[in-house]
């Protein structure tokens, strides 16, 4: 009976990593990709799950798309090699944006391990770093109070672009601060 459990449960753990695939991005300098199912990070995918793809821009820059690649690692090729079929096996995957989140995006996980990629864009919009951090925070909002309080003109606290430094751009700096706390 002890034998046919652990026989169970090694057959379970065989199927298990068998149908686990990996999930992997590009690097790049404007911003980082992460993977969720089900609400939790992950970095490999069973077959048939629904991926979402969570970009998350630095500072400036946004999403301009995704593109998911189904490639084969090297054992995978030469076992499918051995049976005869095709080992250049590299496909794009259709991707769906998720509506109103501008930086996700969804696919479902094939039986092949994924790499994705991401185009990142510089915005027109101001990136809200008036400290020059490379993030945008509640610490730019006291940056950016302070200076008006002092009375300053430099434009590089017009955030809402309209020439002048006014308390509107505390307002638009908030907005801008919830726009990037819904991405992470
Ligand atoms: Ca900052
Ligand atoms: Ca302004």
């Amino acid at each position: 009976m002890k034998k046919k459990i652990f026989a169970l449960l090694a057959l379970v753990m065989i199927v298990m990593t068998a149908s686990a695939y990996k999930l992997t991005s590009t690097e790049s300098e404007q911003g980082t990709i992460r993977f969720a199912v089900g609400g939790n990070s992950v970095t490999e995918a069973a077959e048939g799950a629904t991926v979402t793809i969570i970009v998350s821009p630095k500072p400036g820059w946004g999403t301009d798309g995704v593109t998911a690649m189904a490639y084969m690692d090297a054992d995978e090729m030469r076992a499918r090699t051995r049976t005869g079929i095709d080992p250049s096996l590299v496909r794009d995957i259709e991707v769906t944006p998720v509506e109103g989140k501008p930086n996700r995006f969804t696919f479902t996980m094939p039986a092949h391990h994924v790499e994705v990629s991401a185009t990142f864009i510089e915005c027109q919009i101001h990136s809200g770093d008036v400290n020059g951090d490379d993030m945008t925070n509640i610490a730019d909002v006291v940056a950016l109070t302070n200076a008006i309080i002092a009375g300053t003109t430099d434009l590089k606290y017009d955030i809402n672009g309209d020439n002048q430094v006014t308390a509107d751009d505390i307002i638009a700096l908030v907005d801008i601060i919830i726009v990037v706390n819904d991405d992470k």
